[in-house]
Formats: C-alpha cells, structure tokens, sequence
C-alpha cells in the first residue's frame, strides 16, 4: 500500500512510512506533490464532508473557514513533553518523559489510530531547498486540514522530498487527531480527541503529536520542529532557532539596508511589528518573516537570519485595516481562516476587523450571533493560514538562500508597569540577560489566565527543546564568536499602561519611532541617556513628529523605579534557582551588576 504511490526511492523514507502505516492503519496512503491540484481535490473533499465552508469566491477567492472542536482552540503546554535521555536536559521549565516510557505509552494510542483515514505524506523544507540554513523533514498526518495548512505555511511538495537523499539528516514527524473512523460510522467536522500529547525525542530528531488538529499541535513544521527540534540541533551545530519576526529595513535617504530581529511572546505582536507602516519619512520596511527566524553565523563572522516559514499562522482578532493594513490585503484571497465568524455574504469577520460591527453573524462555534450576544463571534486565538508570497511588503531576501545579516535584536512582552518603552542592552551579556529574565502577561494563544505575569525567557518558554539555561549558555557562546560582529541587543514595551489604563504609547504604526531610535543607536548616531537597566533615548531623540501630544506621557513611558526593579531582581534570583548550578555564571554577573546599579 505504501510503495505503491512513492515518490521516493530513498529505502529509509519508505520504511519509516511503511512502519507507522502498520501501526495506525490508514485506510489509504497519499504522497503529497504540494501542486494545485492536489490542494483542489483535498478542499473539494473537505467541502464535501462538511469540514470547510467555502467563502463566497468574490469577497475571498480561494479561501475557506473552519471550525475547530470547541475544546481544540490552541496548543497545549501542559501536553507537550520533551523527551531527551536525561531529565536535566529537559530541564525545570519543560514537561519530561523517558523516550522509551513515552513511546511506550503512545504506541497503544496510535495502534489502528488512522483506521478509515487517510495517511498524508507530507515532505518539507525549511527555508529555500538546499539553503545554508534550511533543514527536510515529513510530516505523516491523518488531518486533511493539517495538509492545507502545511502547504502554506512550508516548502512543501517533490523537491524536498528528492532532498531526503539516504544517509542525509531530516526530522521525521507523525500527527494523528487521534479519532479512528469505524466502518459505518459518520465523521465529524473537527475529529480530535480528549487525550493530547504533542511529544518531541530531540535525540533522534522525531516528533509524535496526537489528539489535536489545531495550530502548533498539527502543523509539526512549526513549533514542534522549528523551534523545539531546532533549539537542539542549533546547540549542537552552533546556530540558533528562535521565536522571532524579521524585517529589512532600509534608510531611504541613504540606500543602507538593515536587518532587525525580534522575540515576542504568543500574540504580542509579531505579526504586527513584521507588516510595519512607518508613521514617520525615512524609512522603507519589508517583511521577512512573522513568528520564527533561524540564525547562523555566516563566513563574514556576521548573525545570518532566515525565515524558514513560508506563509503566516496569524492571530485574526485585532487585525484589522487601522492596525495592520498589510495583513488585510495579504489575506485577500487562498486563505485558510479557522475559528472566526462568517458574514452573511460569506466573507469573515473578527472582533477588530472593523470599527463597524455587523448586525448579524455566524460565529465560531456555528451559531448565530449579534452584537447583543454577549461574547466574541470570533475565538480570541482565531487565526489566519496565509501564504507570504502574498504580503505586499514582502523583501526580496525571503528568497535569499543563505539569510541576511542581523542588526538589531529587540526582545519584547506584554507589560503594563516597569518596563521602559525602549533600552538598549549594556553589552551581548547583558542583552542575554535581559532576554533571560524577559516576562509578560498572558494572551489567549496561552493557557491558563489572560493577563496573569509569566517568566517568558526569549519568548521561548514553550518552545526551547533543552535546558533553557544551557540555552542562555549557548547565546552567550554565539555571542563570543561574534564578538563585535554581534547584533546590538535591545528591550522594548509596547503595552505599558498609565494609572487610568490607558496604553500610554500609540504603538502600531508608531512603532517606527523606536525603530528609527533603534538603528540610529546601531549606527552610533545617538548619545542615548544611560541608566541602571540600559540606555534609553535621550531628550529629543525619539522622533515625535506629529505626535507631540506624547511627549507628555514620555516620563511615565520611560519611569524606572529602583525599588520596583530591585524587587523583580528578587524574583530573578528565585527563578535562576530553579535551574540550580546550570545558570551561565555570566548571568548571575549580571543580577548582581543590575542590583548594584539600582542600588547606587
Ligand atoms: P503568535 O502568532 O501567537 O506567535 O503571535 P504574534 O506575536 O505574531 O501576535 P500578533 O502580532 O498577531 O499580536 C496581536 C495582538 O497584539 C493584537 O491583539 C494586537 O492588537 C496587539 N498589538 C500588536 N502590536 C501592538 C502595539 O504596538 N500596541 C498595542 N497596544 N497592541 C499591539
Ligand atoms: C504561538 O502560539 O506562538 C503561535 C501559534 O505562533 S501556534 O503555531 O499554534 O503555536
Ligand atoms: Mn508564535
């Protein structure tokens, strides 16, 4: 059955896929060719048993919505497991299981788990096939949806595949939503199951996720492999895989390109800061990537950058003509929208598209809704599946085979007090510390309560595949190599809020402000104002042209309270302990230096 179909002769490409076809016992295997016809026929079927709609092809050609399972809405921390040989690999901050004690446990649920499904192989590349930075893998996956989605968001299709040559490195990963069809039995629109486990064996480079169809459950190219997986192999190999958006930006007076990075949790506001609209002259901006970059030191002694992503998995609500006009028209059409509401012409709707709210809607569970209804029509963690070929802004380096080199890496969260609208690090070791004790509030792309504070190392808290504190070892061992060659590193906070609530800083757009400051620090064209937790603009140094009415705010954007500050070193201290001796003694150089500076 497997053979049969094979677009590969590789004998190690074929006996794994034959293996977990005799575990889960699909009823058919299809090997993906990634080609328009294979999209045509799998939405054609997908409409056809109910697990598409279909929008009206005027207002959104190409494009369809689905509806996830109510209880299937994000992915699941609690579920997801790294499981090295040793647990001190794993380490405090990640779920951990024995390889063999995890395989044991999920081989009698994939045992028949694909029985009257389909088993999709699904063969992709990671940034441009045969780039420097790029890396093969498959995904096996019983989820048609997954397929679609993979297709956007990957290389996908034959030349990755004819990449997998025998004996090369690739990362093998298996999803199955977990819901075996018996004979006679009728489907669901959304099948899933109660029991997630989004696992990962860095050792052997495979990921099994099972239960889930939704996002980073099912999409394995993503989280799963380009972040957990990658952390791995970049630690071994010397590169790094992170949790960052990335833009070309490029000084219009003076033709110079510059390249920036950023780590932002989930839903704070990468996809945002990758479609950037200059609110001030001076500056092009072009968009690389939304949600994950992969860097690798380049011959030049440089930080080289991809995306290795090849479409967008973004957050709907919120994203609307005012705040990211790019993202609008990049979802004009060949969209996969999953957990929004529809309009009754068959267009999509989310609370934020537009200032204007429709009278009536059928929201994300399938019911009919009203602005007197009383709860969102669209799910907070709704998202968008599109291809970034269609962004506007798109640069020409997302084709740049070998990546670009990095300026600036801005580290970010959602912070209503404390942290200043902007500050430069004080050095590489510095920034890595302020990208190790980095927290913010809580998004719905998480679980647990929307606003509550959480330590969210470098963005990466969900998605490091090792010890996060040998990963702060790894950046300070990157950050050597480079030495001045290094990126500046910087910290930045959208979300700071006054005493009555309020966002104090525009954001968005305005955004471009702290852009500007920050490549203008890079090229040593400003003073800057030096403090205790790094440098911040000096007066006059922000471009505030157009929003004076700021200015009056700037004291309170930039407050830094010693007391404050000296008890978040406290709770520093109590979160370095969780990683015992393991903590870069670099880093605890750091407390200790920022506690001296507070205290002085
Ligand atoms: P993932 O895809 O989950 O990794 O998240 P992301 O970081 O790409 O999230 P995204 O850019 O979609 O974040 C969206 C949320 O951040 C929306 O609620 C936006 O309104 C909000 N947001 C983005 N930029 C800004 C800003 O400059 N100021 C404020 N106040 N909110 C912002
Ligand atoms: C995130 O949660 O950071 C995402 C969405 O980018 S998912 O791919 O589902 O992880
Ligand atoms: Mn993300």
């Amino acid at each position: 059955m497997v053979r049969e179909g094979a677009t590969t002769t590789n004998p190690e490409v074929l006996q794994w896929v034959t293996e977990v076809a005799e575990l889960t016992k699909p009823s058919a295997v299809v090997w993906c060719d990634g080609s328009q016809d294979e999209w045509n026929q799998i939405t054609a079927e997908m409409v056809e048993t109910g697990s598409l709609i279909p929008l009206n092809k005027d207002l959104r050609p190409g494009s369809y919505l689905a509806r996830s399972h109510p209880a299937d809405v994000a992915r699941v921390e609690d579920r997801t497991f790294i499981c090295s040989e040793n647990e001190a690999d794993a380490g405090p901050t990640n779920n951990w299981r024995a390889p063999a004690d995890m395989k044991a446990e999920l081989m009698p649920l994939f045992d028949g788990s694909m029985t009257g499904r389909t088993m999709y192989v699904v063969p992709f590349s990671m940034g441009p096939v045969g780039g420097a930075i790029s890396q093969l893998g498959i995904e096996l996956t019983d989820s048609p949806y997954a397929v679609l989605n993979m297709r956007i968001m990957t290389r996908m299709g034959q030349a990755a595949l004819d990449g997998i040559t025998p004996g090369s490195e690739w990362v093998r990963t298996v999803h199955s939503v977990g819901a075996p069809l018996l004979e006679g039995a009728e489907d669901v629109a959304w099948p899933c199951n109660d029991t997630k486990y989004i696992t990962h064996f860095p050792e052997t480079l495979e990921v099994w996720s099972y239960g889930s169809g939704y996002g980073g459950n099912a999409l394995l190219s993503k989280k799963c492999f380009a972040l957990r997986i990658a952390s791995v192999m970049g630690r071994s190999e010397g590169w790094l895989a992170e949790h960052m958006l990335l833009l070309k930006l490029t000084n219009t007076e003076t033709g110079k390109a510059y390249h920036l990075s950023a780590a932002f949790p989930s839903a704070c506001g990468k996809t945002n800061l990758a479609m950037l609209q200059p609110t001030i002259s001076g500056w092009k901006v072009e968009t690389i990537g939304d949600d994950i970059a992969w860097l690798r030191p380049g011959r030049d002694g440089r930080l080289y950058a991809i995306n290795p992503e090849a479409g967008f998995f973004g957050v709907a609500p919120g994203t609307g003509e005012s705040t990211n006009p790019v993202a609008m028209e990049t979802l004009w059409g060949n969209t996969i929208y999953t957990n929004v509401a529809l309009t009754d012409d068959g267009d999509v709707w989310w609370e934020g598209k537009t200032d204007e709210v429709p009278a009536h809607l059928t929201d994300w569970l399938g019911e009919s809704w009203t602005p007197e209804s009383g709860r969102p029509a669209a799910h907070p963690n709704s998202r968008f599946t599109a291809p970034i070929q269609q962004t506007p802004t798109l640069a020409d380096d997302w084709f740049e085979q070998d990546g670009v080199p990095l300026d600036a890496i801005l580290f970010g969260g959602r912070r209503a007090t404390n942290i200043p609208l902007v500050a430069q690090s004080l050095s590489w070791q510095h920034g890595v510390f302020v990208g190790a004790t980095i927290s913010s509030e809580k998004t719905a792309a998480q679980e647990g309560t929307v606003g509550e504070l959480r330590r969210d190392p470098f963005a990466m808290l969900p998605f490091c595949g090792y010890n996060m504190a040998d990963y702060w070892g790894h950046w300070l061992e990157v950050g050597e190599k480079l030495g001045d060659k290094a990126p500046k590193i910087f910290q930045v906070n959208w979300f700071r809020k006054g005493a009555d609530g309020r966002f104090l800083w525009p954001g968005f757009g305005d955004n471009s402000r702290v852009i500007d400051w920050v490549i203008r620090s890079v090229e040593g064209e400003h003073e800057g104002r030096r403090t205790a937790i790094g440098t911040l603009p000096a007066a006059g140094e922000l471009n505030l042209s157009g929003i004076e009415s700021v200015e009056s705010e700037l004291d309170e954007l930039f407050a830094i309270d010693p007391a404050s500050w000296l008890a978040e070193c406290d709770l520093t201290e109590e979160f370095f302990a969780q990683f015992g001796d393991r903590v870069p003694a670099a880093l605890q150089t750091e407390l200790s230096e920022l506690r001296a500076r507070l205290s002085a």
